[in-house]
Parts: C-alpha cells; structure tokens; sequence
C-alpha cells in the first residue's frame, strides 16, 4: 500500500468509517492519479451530514464524489464500475421491534466492586474452605448424598462397609485400567482407588473428573485405609424448565472480537453492526435484526498487548488505548435502544486472575463515551427480561481440553457441560488458569442458568443441557500463528442470537457477503 493510500484508509478508519472491499479497490486504483486523502476528506466530510448513520463506505458514494470533485476521472470511472454491493442497500424502512419495548435487565452478581485479594497464605485457605463448602452444600441437597460423613469418620469404618464422602479431587493418577484418586475435605485426605471390576462406567466417571473439584465419593472401605469406588455423584446443576421471555425479544452473543490485530475480522464485524441497523442481510434476517434488544460481549474485545509470545508481528495497532478507541467506533454504531453488555476476557485490560473486575475505567472511557454500556466483571449474572445468563470469558476451558479426554477444542459445549457439573466456572487450580484466592469463591455456579454464554474457545457451539442452554459464542478473528501452533480451528464470524421467548438459538454467518 502506498504511504497516501496508508493515510487515506488511516483517516477513515480514525473518523469511524470503513471502506468496504469494492470501495477499497477503487480508491485504490484512484491513488495512482488523484490524492485519495483529499478524496477522503471530502467524502467524510459529505457522509456525516447524511441523516442515516453508516459504517461502510460504499463505492458507488465514493463515485458520486470523484464524479463531482475530480471530473478528470469520469472516463476512467466507467471501466472501474462493477455491480453495486448488496450491503447498503436499505430499500425499506427497517422498523425495530425493539425500540418500541422497554429494555427490562438486572445486573444479578457482578464481582468488581467485591474484589479484596492480597495474596496471603490465609487466604488461600479461606478461598479453598469457601469453595468446599458452598459446593458440598450443592452435593447435600441431594437424596443420595445427604447421608455423605467426613472422610475421617469413613475412616474409622470396617472393611467391606459402605462409605460415602465429599472431598475435592487432589490428586488423578492412571495406571492401566486403574485409576488412583487422592480426596480430601476439611480434616483429612484418603486414597480412592477406581478399578474396570466394579464397573466400566465408574471407570469413565473417574476419566472426568477434574482436579479441585468437589465430589461425592461412594465406595466400599478396603484394607489400607483404601476407598474401592462403587461410584462418583457431582454437585450439578438440577434439571429444571428454564425461564423465558414473555414477548418475543433476542439476544445477540458474542465474544472475541480481538479489535487491534491483524487477524480481526473487520468486514464480517461490521456487516454484523450493519445487520442489528437494518442494513444487512435478507428480509428475515432484518425481521430478526428487528428483535435484537441485547447485544452480550463475553470478553476479548481487543487484542492486547504482550498477551503471548510473538504476538506483535499480528498486531494491527499496538497502542491498548487505541485498540478500546477502535473498539468503540464500533460500536457506537450499534443502535441506541439496544442494550450492550460486556465483560473482560484474558486479552482485555482487566487483571489477568479470575475473578476480573470490569474494564478499568481509564482503558473503557472511549467505549462509555460511544453509547451507554454495562460494563461488568468477568463471570457476572444478568437477568434480562424473566432469563437469567451467565457470562464468563472462558478461560479454563484450556485446562478442560488439555485434561479430559473426548473434550476438544472443537466441543466447547461439553467443556461447558462439565463446568455446570462441577458447579464451578474453574475447577482446576494452577493450570492455565490465574484465580486469584478472593475470600469467596466468585467462580462458583450459585444459580443455575437459564442460559450460560462463553467465548474463548474461538468456536461457536451451543446445546441444551437439564434446561440451561450452553452457548459459545465463537469469535470475529481468524485463525492466528499461535493458535495453527496449539491445533486450534476457529469458526468465526458466525454469532448465534438467542429468542429469549423460546431460547432457540439462529447462528448467522457474517462471512458471506450477502445472506
Ligand atoms: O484464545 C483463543 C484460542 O486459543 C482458544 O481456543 C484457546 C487457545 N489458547 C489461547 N491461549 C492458549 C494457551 N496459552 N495454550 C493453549 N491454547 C491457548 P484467546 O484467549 O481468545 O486468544
Ligand atoms: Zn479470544
Ligand atoms: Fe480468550
């Protein structure tokens, strides 16, 4: 790209503008006569008296401007035209639905303002003891562990009598067909010992067990002080009809949008803020757009900095303010009577440790200047409308896949399914996953969700499970150096939008051009 060229779409860029792909070219092949920041100029200049708000440029406007401004051009114009793209056409006048209604949302649990952490020794115990015994509460409410003891007073059992005890998994190790589990609650800790002869499907229970997590344990006592497993019960989330909207409103969820690298999916981003406009898509596309009263970010908003190794060869723009500055370009574009929610992720310029607190201030100005958003901490509960969700960035999943096996990277769902059943958004503890020892344990599952909406992974899914619906929400970049590196595939630029009257869920896929 010529050093003009560079300028022009840098000065777009910073005024809120995009060009689209046709619009790009024909600046383009114009800079090699014309001054295309002059050309620019005008054209930004023109566009913000237009009564409707835009975010593309459109060739054919850039046309109308040469056409006037820079006559010498019209002979050449005529072998530069090609077909007017579809996106901007708004032949009819888009009537929200959801403008007319009144956005109805309730912030449930956000942990910014109760975050207190020092990092003292006593304070991991505290956390630890916290999430113990919130969670063996979970397991109490359960028939078939009400009766569950301590592991000493299971201890102190004869050989070959029934035992039954919670504890959190310490230790998993396999050997063959055998798996050895070290439990421990409060007091004490004892050996469990899983063997094919009992049954196969204990055996494939234990396989999904979690490191930290909290579980009942039944077993027969064996000699030793030994545990032979008869089963492992989880805390879960009770199956239950989930709560639903009374009028037919929508959710748009999404996450990832890593606004500042290379890789980001500008243009199927924006078709996606063009779409919620009434500006994209067929006629039942912008009937749906018409619902859309929620737009949910569930973290990675920007790229960041330093977040990886070598990750300043993709980074498009490497100042962090300017990445919040670009993200909120967008979306201030995002109409007024939506409501936008949006939490961190691992990328985003909170605290790297779960819980995280809100965007600071200082980082989130551009974005609360653009438009009204709630900006929350990373997990948070909302209710919107009679619907309760769950947001959480996501980032143990990464400590999911690596230790369970038949869970991927591709299945993100079934890592989600596995944390409702833990009860716990992070159950494995010094992995991949910074948690910082809060004197209550802010990743717990209190209330089970109707709906539990996570991102990172880069790969949409969603699935109903005892009446949740899971739902992760993919991403808007493609796939980077790192990632072709850890074997991961992304799908992005598809987000799902959620019925919130009959949590169905409807994918679009923003990567064609026109739908
Ligand atoms: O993470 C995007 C994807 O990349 C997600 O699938 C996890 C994977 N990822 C991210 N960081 C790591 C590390 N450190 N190891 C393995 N896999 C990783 P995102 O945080 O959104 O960039
Ligand atoms: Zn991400
Ligand atoms: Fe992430």
């Amino acid at each position: 790209m010529s050093d003009k060229l560079q300028r022009a779409v840098s000065f777009t860029i910073a005024a809120g503008y995009q060009l689209d792909k046709q619009a790009f070219d024909f600046l383009n092949t114009l800079s090699q006569t014309e001054d295309p920041v002059k050309l620019m100029e005008e054209v930004i200049k023109k566009i913000k008296n237009l009564p409707q708000k835009t975010l593309f440029i459109q060739r054919s406007f850039l046309e109308e401007i040469v056409e006037k401004a820079l006559p010498e051009v019209k002979e050449e114009k005529s072998s530069l035209v090609t077909p007017p793209s579809p996106i901007l056409e708004a032949k009819k006048v888009f009537h929200a639905y959801a403008k007319d209604i009144d956005a109805d949302i309730k912030v449930i649990e956000d942990p910014t303002d109760e975050i207190c952490e020092t990092g003292s020794i006593e304070e991991y115990l505290e956390y630890f003891q916290d999430r113990f015994q919130r969670i063996q509460r979970f397991l109490r409410r359960r028939m078939d562990v009400k009766d569950a003891t301590s592991i000493s007073e299971a201890l102190k059992s004869s050989v070959n009598s029934k035992v039954k005890v919670i504890g959190m998994v310490a230790e998993k190790r396999q050997r063959k067909q055998r798996v050895f589990l070290t439990v421990e609650d409060l007091e004490a800790s004892v050996t469990v010992l899983v063997t094919p002869s009992t049954s196969q499907e204990v055996i494939k229970k234990a396989h999904m067990l979690l490191l930290d997590q909290v579980v009942c344990i039944k077993a027969i006592k064996g000699r030793n002080d030994l545990f032979i497993a008869e089963d492992i019960v989880w805390p879960d989330v009770p199956k239950r009809k989930p709560n639903k909207a009374s009028i037919p409103v929508y959710a748009a969820l999404i996450s990832d949008l890593h606004i500042g690298s290379k890789m980001f999916m500008r243009e199927e981003f924006s078709r996606f803020v063009l779409w919620l406009n009434g500006k994209f898509g067929n006629e039942s596309l912008k009937n749906l757009a018409s619902h859309v009263k929620y737009v949910v970010i569930a973290g990675d908003l920007v790229e960041g900095i330093g977040i990886y190794p070598g990750q300043l060869d993709e980074l498009a723009i490497t100042d962090i303010y300017e990445q919040y500055g670009m993200v909120s370009k967008f979306i201030e574009q995002i109409p007024d009577y939506i409501e936008l929610i949006i939490i961190p992720g691992n990328h985003d310029a909170s605290r790297r440790a779960l819980p995280q607190p809100a965007i600071p201030k200082d980082y989130a100005e551009p974005l609360c200047e653009a438009r009204k958003v709630y900006s929350l901490g990373n997990p948070s509960t909302v209710r919107l409308h009679e619907v309760e969700l769950l947001l959480y960035h996501g980032r143990s999943l990464d400590d999911i896949v690596a230790s369970i096996p038949n869970v991927s990277f591709q299945t993100p769902d079934k890592a989600m399914k596995l944390l409702l059943q833990s009860r716990h958004l992070a159950p494995v503890y010094g992995k991949k996953t910074p948690i910082a020892p809060e004197k209550r344990d802010f990743m717990i599952i209190e209330r089970p969700p109707d709906i539990f909406h996570a991102g990172h992974v880069h790969v949409i899914k969603y699935d109903t499970y005892r009446g949740t619906l899971i739902v992760n929400s993919g991403a808007w970049q493609k796939r980077t150096e790192f990632q072709k590196k850890m074997g991961v595939t992304p799908n992005p630029g598809i987000a799902p939008i959620v019925n919130l009257q009959t949590l169905q869920v409807t994918p679009i896929n923003f990567t064609a051009s026109y739908v």
